[in-house]
C-alpha cells in the first residue's frame, strides 16, 4: 500500500517511522511520501492561506497550492505500490462523514491513499469538488470535537488502517481477534456491536484484587458468556448509544441473558423488540 500525505507540517509526520507502522514501511509493506503544501506556493512567502469570502474569523487555504500540489502527487500512481489504483483522496474535516473501523477496513483494502491535511478553518471549498471531478474522494470526521487541523486525524486513521494491514501487526491473532469485541461493532462474532469488558492477566492476585476467578476455571463456555456479560455491563454504562441499536436487534439479536443483565445495569430492554 502507498500512503501520501500533504501537509504544510511534514515533520508531524515523525511518529510514522516507529513502531509497527515503522518496521512495515522498513519492510516496504508500505510506502508513505509525506510533502510539504509550500512546495506549490505561488509567491516568495509560500503563502497558503487567505482571509475568507463573506467574512467570518480565522484564514482558509488557498485553491491554487492544493490544486498544484494534489496534481503532482495524483501524478505519483505509476509508482508500483499503487498500481492498478486510482488513488482515494481522503481529507479529514470536522464536517466530514464519522470515521469508523469500517472506514479503516475499506481503506486497508486500498492499493493507494491520498491524505489532504487543512490547517487554518480548512481548504477552500472548490478544491475537494475539482478533485471529484478526477477522483473518489471522502471527508471524513475522526470524532466530534475540534482539532487545529487535520494531520492528528491521519495518524489516528493511519494506525487503524495500517494495523489491519497483512503482517503489519506482531502476532497474527491480534489481527484475528478482530472478529470478537470492540472495534469490530459491525463484523459479526460474539461481542458484535459491544465494547470490551476488561482483561486480566498475571500475578492472580494484586494488590488484594483477584483476577476474577471464572477465568482461571477453563470452562470456556462460561468464560464466554461471562466476558460477555462484562462487555453488555460496560457498554450500558459507557455507551447508551450502542445499547440503544442492540435493543434494536442490530447487529444481533439479544438472548434472555442478554436481556437479564442489561436491565440489571438500569437499561431494561422490551423483549418485544429482540428476538426469542
Ligand atoms: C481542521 C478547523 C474547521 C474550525 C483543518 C479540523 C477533525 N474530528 C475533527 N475535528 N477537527 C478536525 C479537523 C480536520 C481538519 C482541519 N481544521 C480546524 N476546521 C473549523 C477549525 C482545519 C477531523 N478529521
Amino acid at each position: 500500500m502507498r500512503i501520501d500525505i500533504i501537509t504544510i507540517f511534514p515533520d508531524y509526520f515523525a511518529p510514522l517511522g516507529v513502531s509497527l507502522i515503522g518496521k512495515a514501511a522498513a519492510r516496504g509493506d508500505i510506502t508513505f511520501g509525506v510533502h510539504d503544501l509550500r512546495d506549490w506556493a505561488h509567491d516568495v512567502h509560500r503563502t497558503v492561506d487567505d482571509t475568507p469570502f463573506g467574512g467570518g474569523p480565522g484564514m482558509v487555504m488557498k485553491p491554487e497550492p492544493w490544486g498544484d500540489a494534489l496534481d503532482a502527487v495524483r501524478a505519483l500512481g505509476a509508482v508500483p505500490e499503487a498500481a492498478g489504483g486510482s488513488g482515494l483522496l481522503v481529507i479529514p474535516t470536522p464536517a466530514g462523514v464519522p470515521f469508523t473501523q469500517q472506514h479503516a477496513a475499506r481503506y486497508a483494502a486500498e492499493p493507494w491513499l491520498i491524505f489532504a491535511c487543512g490547517r487554518y478553518e480548512g481548504i477552500d471549498g472548490r478544491v475537494a469538488d475539482d478533485a471529484r471531478s478526477r477522483m473518489r474522494v471522502e471527508e471524513v470526521s475522526i470524532g466530534d470535537y475540534v482539532l487545529a487541523g487535520g494531520e492528528p486525524a491521519v495518524l489516528v486513521m493511519t494506525e487503524a488502517i495500517c494495523r489491519l494491514l497483512p503482517g503489519v501487526l506482531g502476532n497474527a491473532e491480534s489481527a484475528a481477534d478482530d472478529s470478537f469485541g470492540f472495534g469490530r461493532l459491525e463484523s459479526g462474532g460474539p461481542m458484535a456491536g459491544l465494547v470490551e469488558g476488561p482483561s486480566y492477566t498475571r500475578p492472580r492476585l494484586w494488590r488484594g484484587r483477584e483476577v476474577p476467578p471464572i477465568l482461571l476455571s477453563g470452562d470456556h463456555a462460561a468464560i464466554a458468556r461471562w466476558r460477555r456479560d462484562s462487555a453488555l455491563r460496560r457498554t450500558a454504562r459507557n455507551r447508551p448509544d450502542l445499547v440503544a441499536r442492540l435493543a434494536a436487534g442490530v447487529p444481533e439479536p439479544l438472548d434472555r441473558r442478554d436481556r437479564e443483565v442489561l436491565s440489571e445495569a438500569g437499561f431494561p430492554v422490551d423483549s418485544e423488540d429482540v428476538a426469542h
